[in-house]
């Protein structure tokens, strides 16, 4: 069965079975067929359009308007250095991650510490389809429709305690199946966090799936976060463990270069990378090398939603 009408779902319970996602190679073909009839670039617009794709995600009024990028740079672009460090490496490598069975942990400062499988997070809340910008340190960014809800969603299930003052994120650490993790280009496992606010903000995604399908898992399947107003490495990719804290954690890029990568890392185009201007970006894949490279805005582009969380802070300071 390819489509799954609201009256099925409903029938058995669930918006979706693992049984019943489209399998690959019928999904790309729908792909080609829906680009050919010029519905792709109308995508995030139609309500429809998710649900017809294998996961039933209602869009959301947050999204940007900017155009997504084609389903192939976003999923053949990437960053996941548990597979290697050139862009390249993930879609190449990250094949073999085993993605079933998963579950993700949560512990620490919380009244109901718990262990959640990957089929009860998909069940978890109504999933949205967020088209939002994602911004890479490095100089490039994208716009991706991811399918997810806000990951407060999650949170409070744990019911985090008063101490609970950080987030810390563990992604999946797989010797066999990650080549990447024989280099020490990071300290293993890829650690991130948030303060407890940031996490909790509506607009911090616990993204499950993007262009209306599960995520590959070169994008950070089965599950990983999207927080579109930092740089794209505090989106933590293949998510296993989720600690709350009462101080902040070490995050694996402060370990790697603690002058280059800070805690917030929030987007700021007058806070330059040591090695990065961050002035200006190229939107990948419309920016050539040769066209003018666009501005960088505040925050992303997210600073009405974000900046109260930070007022007060010296951003050169707490960059
Ligand atoms: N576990 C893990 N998560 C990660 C990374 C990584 O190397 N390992 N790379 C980060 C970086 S630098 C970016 S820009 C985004 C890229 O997400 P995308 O591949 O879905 O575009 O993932 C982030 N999450
Ligand atoms: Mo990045």
């Amino acid at each position: 069965m390819l489509i799954r009408t609201d009256a099925q779902a409903q029938r058995s319970g669930t918006s979706i079975a693992p049984s019943e996602i489209t399998p690959r190679p019928i999904y790309e073909q729908r792909r080609r067929w829906l680009a050919a009839a010029g519905a792709f670039g109308a995508l995030a617009a139609l309500p429809q359009a998710a649900a017809a794709a294998g996961l039933n995600a209602r869009p959301s009024p947050l999204s940007v308007p900017d155009k997504p990028a084609p389903q192939k740079d976003a999923t053949t672009y990437n960053n996941f250095y548990e597979f290697g460090t050139d862009k390249s490496d993930p879609h190449e490598l990250a094949g073999r991650l085993r993605t079933r069975p998963w579950t993700v942990r949560l512990e620490g400062a919380c009244a109901k510490p718990q262990t959640i499988g990957i089929d009860e997070l998909l069940t978890l809340a109504p999933l949205e389809e967020r088209v939002y910008r994602l911004r890479c340190v490095e100089g490039w960014s994208m716009v991706i429709p991811w399918v997810g809800y806000p990951l407060a969603e999650l949170l409070k299930r744990a019911q985090p305690t008063a101490a609970a003052k950080f987030v810390e994120f563990t992604s999946a650490q797989q010797a066999d199946t990650m080549p990447g993790l024989r280099s020490r280009v990071l300290d293993w496992p890829y650690i991130e966090g948030l303060r407890i606010d940031e996490a909790m903000h509506p607009l911090t995604l616990l993204v499950l799936g993007m262009y209306g399908d599960l995520l590959p898992n070169q994008n950070g399947a089965p599950l990983r976060l999207a927080l579109p107003w930092k740089y794209g490495f505090k989106s933590a990719k293949s998510i296993v463990r989720i600690r709350f804290l009462e101080q902040a954690p070490m995050t694996s890029w402060m370990k790697a270069a603690a002058h280059e990568y800070g805690f917030y890392s929030n987007v700021n185009p007058t806070v330059d990378h040591p090695r990065w201007s961050q002035a200006t970006e190229r939107r990948i894949p419309d920016d050539g090398f040769l066209s003018p490279k666009r501005k960088t805005l505040m925050f992303n582009g997210y600073e009405a939603q974000v900046a109260s969380m930070y007022t007060g802070m010296d951003l050169r300071k707490f960059f």
